[in-house]
C-alpha cells in the first residue's frame, strides 16, 4: 500500500483552469485552519501512541537496554510486551510461564502493588507478592504518562498547541493553527489579502514540486499516476505536520527516553489508524489523496468504535469485515443499523470524521477496584480493601492538587458485586472541610456498611471505589462559609446523601418479620452474618453520631444561601444514564421500589431507585457502568442484570412491598425486611442518644418528613430537626426531588 517518498513535478500551465493555475483550496479554508476548524479540508491531526508503553516505562525506570526483550507481568499474565520480545512471538495475555518458554532471555517485571497497611505502592520481590491481599498499582505509568504529556506540550508553541490526552499513552494533536503560522511564514504568497478581498477566491498554486517526507511512511494512492499530480496545499500541510510530529517525538525520546509512533491525517479516526500502521518508532502520513486507497483495503473493525459489538453487528449484517464491501452499500442499507449509526458509518468508511480535538486533559474521576478470587466474605475484609482503595485514590487526588484545594472530587461511589448482582452506593464528599484520607475512608466504610446492612453482601467477587465530579477548588474557604454546612456538604454530614442503586431484587420494606424468632436466634444461626451486620451497623451509627457533632449543624441562616442545591440528590451516574452504551443492554431486574421503601427504617436519599419500564430507552433504565474517563485502572465494576421476561417466572408476592419477586429471592427478601426492621431499631435507639437529640424545636411533621424522605435511620429530615427548628433557611433544606 505504501509507496516511496513521492516527488511532485511542477504542473505546466493548465488552460482549462483559467489564466493562472490555482490551488483547489480557498483563502477562507486557509484562514479556518488558523482556528482549528474541524471542517476545513486543510485540517491536519496527529495521533501519537507510545510503543509498548508499560514495558518501556520499566525499561526506562530500570535503565535497561531497550533492545532486550522485556514484558510487564500482572500476576501470571503479561500486560505489555516490548518489540524485541514480540519478535519471539510473545503476545499479550499469554502466561508468564508460556512466555519464558518462547523467549528464555525474557526479562519480566511485575507491576507495582498496593499492600494493606502500607502508605504507598511498591515494586516487590517474587515472594512478597500476593494476589489475595494486594492490588495492582498503575501509578508509575500514570506518572510517566504525565511527564510525556508535559514534554509533548512543551515541544509545541504554547499559543497554538491543542493537545488531547486520549488515554494513558496516546494523544491527539490538532496542528491546524501551528501549521497555519508556518505556512504564512514560509509562503508569503499566502498572506493575502485575497484577490478582490474575496475569501472564496482560490489560493495560488503551491510553488514547490517536491515535498520532503523524510523517513516517514507515506501511504500511497493506489493509482498509477497518483504521485504525478501536483502537490496542493493539503499535501504541504501534511508535510509540515510530519516535521512537527517528528520534532515532538524526538523531544520525548531525547528528554525521557521513550519511543512512540504517530499517524498524521486529516482527522482523528485516520490519524489513529495511521499511528498503528507502522510500529515501533515510526510515523505514517495518510494524505487526502491516499485515503480511499488506505481505507479500501482495511478491515472496518479496526476503526475506532467498530472494534466491538457494533462492528460485530455490521459484520453479521453485511457478511464482510472489509471497508471496500461496505462502500458498495447505499446509505439506506446502512441505516438498517439505525438512522444515526447508519449515517455515521456511511461517513466514517469514507474517511470523514469531524470530531474535535478536545484539550481538556483534566481527570474527571478515579477508580480503584479489585476482583476477588476467592471471594471475600466479611465486612472486615471489605474494609481492609477499602483502606487500599482509599490510599490509592487519595494519592492520586494529592497529585491532582486536592491538598492545595486546586481540585477536589464531589462524590464517592462504591460498587459491590455479589454473584451476578451489583450494588452501588454513592454519597457526596463534604466540600467545606479539609479533604483527608481518613475522611475519604470513613465515607467509603459508610457506603460499604450500607451495602451490608441491606443484606446479601457476601460472598463478594468485586469491589470498587471511585471518586468523581472533580471541580476546581475554592482556595479561600476559611471565611464563615467554610464552617457552615450547606448543600452537598450538609448532605454528607448528615450521612443521608447515600444514593443507592443495584441490580438486587427488591429492596422494599415495612413490617417486622415476626415468624422466625428473635433477632439473636435468627443471626445466631449464622454467626458470620450477625457479626458482619453488627459491625456494619456500628459503623453507620458511629458515623451518624459523629456527623451530629459537626460544627454548623445548628446554623440555619446560612443554609438559606444554598437555596439552589441544598439537599438535592448527589450526582450519581447510575441514575443519570451517562453511559454511551445504548440499546443492547437487558432491562434492569428491579421491580419498582415500593412507595413504602422509605418507611423501612433504613432509608435512602431517593425514594425511587430503579424503575423498570419498557417505555424508556434501556440506557435510562439501567444502572450503567460508565467508563470512568481518564482513569486507566484496568478493572471496572460490572453491572449485570436479569432480563425482564425472567422476572415473571417462579415469583412470589411480597404484600409489604406490593411487589412480585423471583422465588429464589424470597429468603433474601425476607432477610431484607428483617434488616430494615433492625435499622429502625437503630434509629429509635439513636433518638435516645443525647448527642443527637434535637434541640426541641422540630415539629412532629419534620420527623414524619424525615422518614418519608430518606436518609439514615433517625437522620434525614428528621436529622435536620437537630438543626435549630424550621427557620427560614431550614425551610429550604429539602431532600431530593422525590418528595
Ligand atoms: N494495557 C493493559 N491491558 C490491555 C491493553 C493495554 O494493561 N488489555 C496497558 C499496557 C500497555 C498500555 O496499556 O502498555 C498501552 O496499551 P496499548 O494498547 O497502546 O499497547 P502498548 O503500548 O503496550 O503497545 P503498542 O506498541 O502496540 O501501542
Ligand atoms: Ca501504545
Amino acid at each position: 500500500m505504501s509507496s516511496p517518498p513521492p516527488t511532485f513535478l511542477s504542473s505546466p500551465f493548465d488552460p482549462s483552469r483559467g489564466r493562472t493555475p490555482k490551488s483547489r483550496f480557498t483563502y477562507k479554508q486557509l484562514s479556518q485552519l488558523k482556528h482549528n476548524s474541524t471542517t476545513t479540508p486543510l485540517r491536519v491531526i496527529a495521533h501519537i501512541d507510545l510503543d509498548a508503553f508499560y514495558a518501556q516505562c520499566e525499561t526506562v525506570r530500570l535503565g535497561l537496554d531497550p533492545g532486550l526483550p522485556l514484558a510487564v507481568q500482572q500476576w501470571q499474565g503479561l500486560i505489555a510486551i516490548n518489540y524485541p520480545a514480540r519478535a519471539s512471538g510473545l503476545t499479550r495475555h499469554i502466561t508468564a510461564t508460556e512466555a519464558l518458554k518462547l523467549c528464555p532471555e525474557l526479562r519480566m517485571v511485575h507491576v507495582a502493588t498496593w499492600k494493606e497497611g502500607e502508605e504507598t505502592w511498591a515494586y516487590r520481590e517474587d515472594g512478597e507478592r500476593d494476589i489475595a491481599t494486594q492490588k495492582v498499582s498503575l501509578d508509575p505509568y500514570r506518572k510517566e504518562s504525565r511527564r510525556i504529556l508535559k514534554t509533548i506540550k512543551e515541544a509545541l508553541p504554547k499559543e497554538t498547541a491543542r493537545v488531547e490526552k486520549a488515554s494513558i499513552d496516546e494523544v491527539f494533536l490538532d496542528l491546524g493553527a501551528h501549521i497555519h503560522d508556518i505556512l504564512l511564514a514560509r509562503y508569503q504568497e499566502l498572506e493575502g489579502p485575497p484577490p478582490y478581498d474575496d475569501a472564496s477566491e482560490f489560493l495560488p498554486q503551491v510553488p514547490s514540486s517536491v515535498l520532503d517526507w523524510g523517513a516517514d511512511e507515506v501511504v500511497g494512492t493506489g493509482e498509477e499516476d497518483g504521485e504525478v499530480k501536483d502537490p496542493d496545499w493539503d499535501d504541504v500541510c501534511m508535510g509540515i505536520a510530519c516535521e512537527i510530529v517528528r520534532h515532538v517525538r524526538g523531544a520525548v525520546q531525547e528528554h525521557l527516553g521513550y519511543t512512540c509512533s504517530a499517524g498524521i491525517a486529516r482527522n482523528k479516526m485516520l490519524a489513529k489508524l495511521g499511528s498503528g500502521y507502522k510500529k515501533p518508532n515510526q510515523q505514517t502520513v495518510i494524505r487526502n489523496r491516499a485515503i480511499a486507497h488506505f481505507l479500501g483495503e482495511m478491515k472496518f473493525t479496526k476503526i475506532r468504535m467498530l472494534g466491538g459489538k457494533l462492528g460485530d453487528e455490521v459484520v453479521a449484517m453485511f457478511n464482510s469485515d472489509k471497508v471496500a464491501d461496505l462502500l458498495e452499500q447505499p446509505i439506506e442499507q446502512l441505516k438498517r443499523l439505525g438512522d444515526d449509526t447508519g449515517s455515521w458509518l456511511y461517513s466514517i468508511i469514507r474517511g470523514e470524521d469531524t470530531s474535535d480535538v478536545n484539550p481538556r486533559t483534566q481527570i474527571k474521576s478515579m477508580l480503584s477496584a479489585k476482583s476477588f478470587r476467592p471471594a471475600i466474605n466479611s465486612f472486615e475484609q471489605g474494609v481492609r480493601w477499602l483502606r487500599i482503595f482509599v490510599a490509592d485514590i487519595f494519592s492520586r487526588c494529592v497529585e491532582e492538587g486536592v491538598l492545595e484545594n486546586k481540585r477536589r472530587p464531589k462524590t464517592i461511589n462504591l460498587h459491590h458485586r455479589q454473584g451476578s448482582q451489583t450494588k452501588s452506593r454513592s454519597s457526596p464528599i463534604p466540600q467545606g472541610k479539609p479533604f483527608s484520607e481518613q475522611a475519604l475512608f470513613d465515607l467509603a466504610k459508610n457506603l460499604l456498611a450500607h451495602v451490608v446492612v441491606d443484606g446479601r453482601a457476601w460472598p463478594c467477587v468485586n469491589l470498587s471505589l471511585s471518586v468523581g465530579g472533580f471541580e476546581d477548588g475554592i482556595t479561600n474557604n476559611h471565611g464563615i462559609g467554610g464552617f457552615l454546612i450547606r448543600g452537598d456538604q450538609a448532605k454528607a454530614v448528615l450521612s443521608t446523601g447515600i444514593t443507592r442503586s443495584s441490580t438486587e431484587y427488591g429492596a422494599p420494606p415495612a413490617k417486622r418479620r415476626r415468624t422466625k424468632g428473635n433477632i439473636a436466634n435468627f443471626f445466631g444461626k449464622r454467626d458470620g452474618p450477625k457479626k458482619d451486620f453488627d459491625e456494619a451497623r456500628m459503623v453507620l451509627l458511629a458515623g451518624r453520631r459523629e456527623s451530629m457533632k459537626m460544627p454548623g449543624m445548628d446554623t440555619d441562616a446560612e443554609a438559606e444561601d444554598d437555596e439552589g442545591d441544598a439537599f438535592e440528590p448527589p450526582p450519581d451516574r447510575h441514575h443519570e444514564g451517562e453511559s454511551p452504551d445504548t440499546g443492547d443492554r437487558p432491562l434492569s431486574p428491579h421491580p419498582r421500589p415500593c412507595a413504602t421503601l422509605v418507611n423501612c427504617g433504613l432509608t435512602f436519599d431517593k425514594p425511587s431507585i430503579h424503575h423498570t419500564s419498557t417505555g424508556t430507552p434501556p440506557s435510562a433504565q439501567m444502572q450503567t457502568n460508565s467508563r470512568l474517563q481518564n482513569d486507566m485502572s484496568t478493572t471496572e465494576p460490572i453491572t449485570e442484570s436479569v432480563p425482564l421476561h425472567q422476572q415473571t417466572l417462579n415469583t412470589y408476592f411480597c404484600a409489604q412491598c406490593n411487589v412480585r419477586f423471583p422465588s429464589s429471592a424470597k429468603t433474601e427478601h425476607e432477610d431484607f425486611h428483617y434488616a430494615m426492621d433492625l435499622s429502625k431499631e437503630m434509629r429509635q435507639e439513636s433518638r435516645k442518644d443525647p448527642a443527637i437529640v434535637n434541640s426541641g424545636k422540630n415539629t412532629p411533621g419534620q420527623n414524619t418528613a424525615g422518614r418519608r424522605q430518606g436518609g439514615l435511620p433517625g437522620v434525614g429530615r428528621g436529622a435536620s430537626s437537630t438543626v435549630r427548628g424550621p427557620g427560614k433557611g431550614q425551610a429550604k433544606l429539602r431532600f431530593g426531588k422525590g418528595g
